[in-house]
């Protein structure tokens, strides 16, 4: 009872930080023009890069870094029975975003999405909504309900996007092509319920569009006044890839996942992002 009692009110004290945010704009965080922003890409319950990340952010040492999240649950170390153990790393995270409030930040995924709406999601052929609750379960027992609403309530506080002052743009995903023309930017300002996520609304389509063409991305950075984006959702073998003119698309859920450390004083090119791109393998921990 203690141990869900202190789950939810983790959750709940996020959320209200969420809600609260004074340099959130409706649904996207506006970072100042100094310091240093690390960008991860999708989490995934990968307990070792989470060390790896908050090891070389160093947060108590450098109070100017911002640190970025996205995905954290639905993946990594099992209970030995199927059960999902990722919201383990979810704690650990808003522990962090609690105590570092105005430099830790955690954007919405499609998998947070999912589990808002009770939407099945594969990943390597496991639905990862059954696997998270039967881990929850075997962890919290009679009390699985009231923690599993306070994390979905959490998620749903979650911002959908970061904007630099150097102009750069981080959401999980873009909308896929051929949603971009009608595209509502509204959702960008609204403050999100749970019949916003699903499919084809705005915020289901910023957080689950895969494969973006050059036209479009320009079109996209144009309305937002950004210069390039960062993204996550789309699997990267490699850890981190060009996804055209000005875009990157980065992972940081297996051993080849990697971050991005960049100084928001200055502009960047989308090579220039490329250079400042870090293998979590290569941090000491
Ligand atoms: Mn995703």
């Amino acid at each position: 009872m203690a141990q869900a009692q202190q789950a939810i009110d983790l959750c709940n004290k996020a959320a209200e930080l969420n809600y609260s945010q004074e340099i959130r704009n409706g649904n996207v965080i506006e970072l100042p023009a100094e310091g240093t922003l690390i960008v991860t890409g999708d989490l995934h319950g990968h307990r070792r890069n989470f060390e790896r990340i908050t090891a070389y952010a160093d947060l108590i040492n450098n109070p100017d870094t911002h640190l970025v999240f996205q995905e954290i649950l639905h993946g990594g170390a099992d209970d030995g029975q199927g059960g999902c153990l990722s919201f383990e790393i979810l704690f650990d995270i808003l522990k962090l975003r609690i105590q570092f409030p105005d430099r830790v930040h955690i954007i919405m995924g499609n998998h947070d999405t999912a589990i808002i709406t009770d939407s099945d999601v594969l990943k390597a052929g496991r639905e990862m909504n059954i696997a998270l609750k039967s881990g929850l379960k075997k962890h919290f027992g009679d009390y699985f309900e009231p923690v599993n609403e306070a994390i979905k309530e959490y998620l749903l506080s979650q911002p959908l996007a970061i904007k630099t002052d150097n102009k750069i743009w981080i959401s999980h995903s873009l909308p896929a092509d051929r949603f971009v023309d009608d595209f509502d930017y509204d959702v960008l300002d609204a403050i999100l319920m749970p019949d916003d996520l699903l499919r084809p609304l705005p915020a289901y389509l910023l957080t689950w569009g895969r494969k973006h063409s050059d036209e479009k991305l320009e079109q996209m950075a144009k309305k937002l006044g950004i210069d390039n984006f960062i993204l996550g959702h789309q699997k990267q073998d490699t850890g981190v890839s060009r996804a055209g003119i000005n875009a990157i698309i980065l992972t940081s859920e297996h051993n080849h996942g990697c971050l991005i450390a960049l100084d928001m004083s200055k502009s960047y090119s989308v090579e220039d992002l490329m250079d400042c791109v870090v293998p979590l393998a290569s941090i000491v921990s």
